[in-house]
């Protein structure tokens, strides 16, 4: 039977959580990890170990049908690749950044400046959309310290929590790209290799609801069971039990993580007790 081959960076911020979500997805690829590829014991695929910077590449090539990469590497590396949909980690930002203290109105500022980055593609293609000549110094590690040295007024790097700017005495002024990790996949699939893709893509998105989603159960006496019921959304509508005391309920349902809190008070208001929320592990919509 035909195997996918599946590009993941081998190690680096991406890694960990790459892992995880197979293992989530059911997929068990413990044997040989140190190798530059492994084999899922219990599903069709092949995981390779790289370099998130060839992903991309690897990808087009079909040296691996698909990969997990930063949307970033994606973008800069602008390969014949199709991003089939986020994976909901490696959530970072590509921003410009310059010294403190520096007045940065908006983009324009940047008008014949010297603009270090390990990005030029994305920042030559913002620059052009924004209309501004400006001298791009690509360097692959440590763009932070490049305003220090002198070497540019400003840089364009991938930011999380914002402390290495800080600690390097800059300030991030503009955010040019978003990103996650997300799934690419080669464009030339052979049905077979789709099919698979579509088993551990209806996988992903298991997990992915799962995340975003909590089991609730609660009593409620029975003459506010109208009220709690409509203030559950449900999946299609709340399990509602009998408790063995008499006038009152059990209600079962499911609450997105975004709504949660609103929703628990308006339970609480409508006369909910003993409400426990537990997590779910997958979820089939
Ligand atoms: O060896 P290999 O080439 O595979 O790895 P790498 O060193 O190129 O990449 P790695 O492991 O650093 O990052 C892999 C991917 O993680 C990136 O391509 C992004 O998609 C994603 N990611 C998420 C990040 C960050 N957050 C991040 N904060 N990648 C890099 N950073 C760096 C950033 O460049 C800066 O130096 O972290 C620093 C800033 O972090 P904060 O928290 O101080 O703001
Ligand atoms: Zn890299």
């Amino acid at each position: 039977m035909e195997k996918l081959k599946l590009g993941i960076q081998k190690s680096g911020r991406l890694f960990d959580d790459s892992m995880k979500l197979l293992k989530e997805c059911g997929i068990d690829i413990s044997n040989g990890i140190n190798k530059l590829k492994a084999d899922a014991s219990n599903f069709p695929l092949e995981v390779y170990f790289l370099r998130d910077d060839d992903i991309p590449q690897y990808v087009e090539d079909a040296v691996a049908d698909i990969g997990f990469v930063g949307e970033n590497v994606v973008a800069e590396k602008n390969k014949k690749v199709t991003a089939v949909r986020g994976l909901g980690f490696g959530k970072c930002r590509l921003s410009v950044a310059v010294p403190k203290g520096v007045q940065y109105p908006n983009s324009s500022w940047l008008q014949g400046k010297k603009i270090a980055t390990s990005y030029p593609v994305v920042v030559a293609n913002f620059l052009q959309q924004q209309g501004i000549q400006a001298e791009i110094h690509e360097i692959s590690g440590s763009v932070e310290i490049a305003p220090g040295i002198g070497l540019a007024d400003a840089i364009v790097d991938l930011v999380s929590s914002g402390s290495t700017l800080f600690m390097n005495g800059l300030q991030e002024v503009e955010t040019i790209f978003t990103s996650e990790a997300a799934l690419i996949k080669n464009q030339q699939l052979t049905p077979e290799k789709e099919a698979i893709l579509q088993k551990l893509l209806f996988r992903i998105q298991a997990v992915k609801s799962a995340k975003n989603n909590k089991y609730i159960l609660l009593n409620a006496p029975n003459h506010s069971l109208d009220t709690i019921v409509s203030i559950l959304p449900g999946l299609k509508s709340p399990t509602v039990v009998p408790l063995a005391q008499e006038g009152w309920s059990s209600v079962h349902s499911m609450l997105n993580e975004n709504e949660f809190w609103d929703i628990i008070e308006q339970l609480k208001a409508a006369g909910a007790e003993g409400i426990l929320v537990l997590p779910i592990e997958k979820l089939i919509l």
